[in-house]
């Protein structure tokens, strides 16, 4: 499997982006984070808006569109032999250094995988066009890919840590999150968990981890839907609305996410790599590439 080269490490986000990121995650309203939205994709470039009325309604309505076995078996096992060469990192404690996923430290929750961004493969799967018109027909604009990211999610632990409890994402002014179980996931090795609808009702708003209760309170438990699949599933899920992955309580969980966004986030590719083959600048944005 081929690596692109890298380029640049340790990129930082521009001043600018960080002096917005901080007025827009004070914006808690749906509706009001929605107008600025459809205004700032004004001033991105041309493109032609695909039609795929089915997923956007999905989307509208639940904040998630599935892909069911977007990869067959074989293009999802060689993603996994190929990611489990990978040192990781505990992104909440960067003080460990690396280790393998065999090998987690006691405690650690989380394996980051920090070369996923060179993977080659990845890059062809974030500009899939399957990907690519859902997110351009819900953005109303051009798209930005963000990040690539690949993770490990442990067990072994006895209490959820950072996003492992219902929050919402503030990572841009609108944005999606496109996620690949790697592993086959049931409900005790950390299924990805979603509020349908949650994502504009403006309930729950404030920026900070949310417990269990508050969110089965506020939105009823049958609107709480827990995402078990197979290796190869995907779904593409707008993550303002509230989710969680759950702690794993047996096995470890890998899974694979890119980040889709209409202007760059505080939260893009720390790495910039030499151009996949697959880009095609008409249709997205790359910040992975120079
Ligand atoms: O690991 C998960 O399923 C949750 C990930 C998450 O919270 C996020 O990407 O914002």
């Amino acid at each position: 499997m081929s690596c692109l080269e890298i380029i640049h490490t340790k990129i930082k986000p521009r001043i600018i982006t960080r002096v917005w990121h901080r007025f827009q995650e004070r914006l808690r309203h749906p509706r009001i984070r929605n107008l600025i939205a459809s205004w700032l994709g004004l001033f991105r470039p041309h493109v032609d808006i695909p039609s795929c009325p089915d997923r956007l309604a999905e989307l509208y309505k639940d904040g998630v569109t599935f892909f069911p076995q977007f990869l067959s078996r074989n293009e999802i096992e060689e993603i996994k032999l190929e990611l489990e060469k990978y040192n990781c990192f505990d992104p909440w404690h960067r003080e460990i250094g690396e280790f393998t996923y065999t090998q987690n430290p006691v405690g650690t929750h989380v394996g980051q995988i920090r070369l996923a961004a060179t993977i080659e493969i990845l890059h062809k799967l974030a500009l899939d066009s399957r990907i690519i018109d859902v997110v351009t027909a819900y953005f109303g604009c051009k798209p930005y890919l963000d990040s690539i990211q690949a993770w490990w999610s442990f067990s072994g632990n006895d209490q959820p840590q950072e996003a492992e409890n219902f929050h919402r994402d503030n990572d841009a002014i609108r944005f999606l999150k496109f996620f690949l179980y790697v592993t086959e996931v049931d409900d005790l090795n950390g299924p990805h968990i979603f509020v349908l609808g949650s994502h504009r009702e403006a309930k729950l708003l404030e920026r900070r981890r949310l417990n269990d209760e508050e969110v089965a309170d506020t939105f009823g438990n049958h609107r709480i839907r827990s995402f078990t699949g197979k290796s190869g599933d995907a779904f593409i899920e707008d993550t303002y609305g509230i989710h969680k992955g759950q702690l794993p309580v047996i096995g470890k969980r890998l899974l694979v996410q890119f980040r889709y966004t209409t202007t760059e986030s505080v939260f893009r590719s720390p790495l910039i790599v030499s151009t996949s083959r697959y880009y095609q600048p008409s249709r997205i944005t790359s910040l992975l590439y120079e």
